[in-house]
């Protein structure tokens, strides 16, 4: 196994587009054991392949208290979003030490691949919810500082810029 390097707001292949997985395969299964295992390092309750700068529709997500419950979305699609949506506190790996409110829809539906290339469908709530649409749409090319104001991205990629010309 091996732990992937995180790619960093405002890192533009961070905007990348991801492209449908053709074949569950070894690679893709690699790929996932690797991203759980960089997802669980770093103390994180998802990740997305984008933030690994791997372009292809993949989600980790373990939001189990024990961080034992991984969870694996190929190809995810959102086919149901609720119309109530909810307030809620995110994080991002991406975007270390930052955290602002974004507005999600309360409840999804997800059809996606398992790691045997089965489909299945999911409903959520909760913080699996918003996980889910914070990871896809890291797929989408979008990270959730997106949603947050011109004044607030400004000051969060000159927080980020910083950062990375100290390190
Ligand atoms: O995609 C990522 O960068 C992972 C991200 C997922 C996420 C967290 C919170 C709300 C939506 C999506 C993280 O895991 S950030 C770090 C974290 O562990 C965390 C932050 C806030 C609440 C719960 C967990
Ligand atoms: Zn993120």
């Amino acid at each position: 196994m091996a732990l992937l390097n995180i790619l960093r707001y405002p890192d533009p292949r961070l905007y990348t587009v991801a492209q449908p997985v053709a074949e569950v395969d070894t690679r893709i299964r690699q790929l996932i054991r690797d991203m759980a295992e960089t997802m669980h390092a770093a103390s994180g309750i998802g990740l997305a392949a984008t933030q690994v700068n791997v372009h292809q529709r993949v989600i980790v997500i373990d939001v189990s208290e024990t961080r034992s419950q991984l969870q694996v979305f190929i190809n995810p699609e959102l086919i149901e979003t609720s119309e109530q949506t909810r307030l809620s506190e995110e994080g991002c790996l991406s975007v270390p030490g930052i955290y602002d409110t974004v507005e999600r829809s309360e409840r999804v539906r997800l059809r996606a691949l398992n790691e045997e290339g089965k489909t299945f469908e999911i409903s959520a709530d909760g913080l699996l919810a918003v996980c889910i649409q914070h990871e896809v749409d890291h797929l989408k090319g979008k990270v959730f500082v997106d949603y947050l104001s011109a004044l607030k991205q400004m000051r969060i990629k000159t927080k980020m810029k910083k950062r990375a010309h100290a390190r």
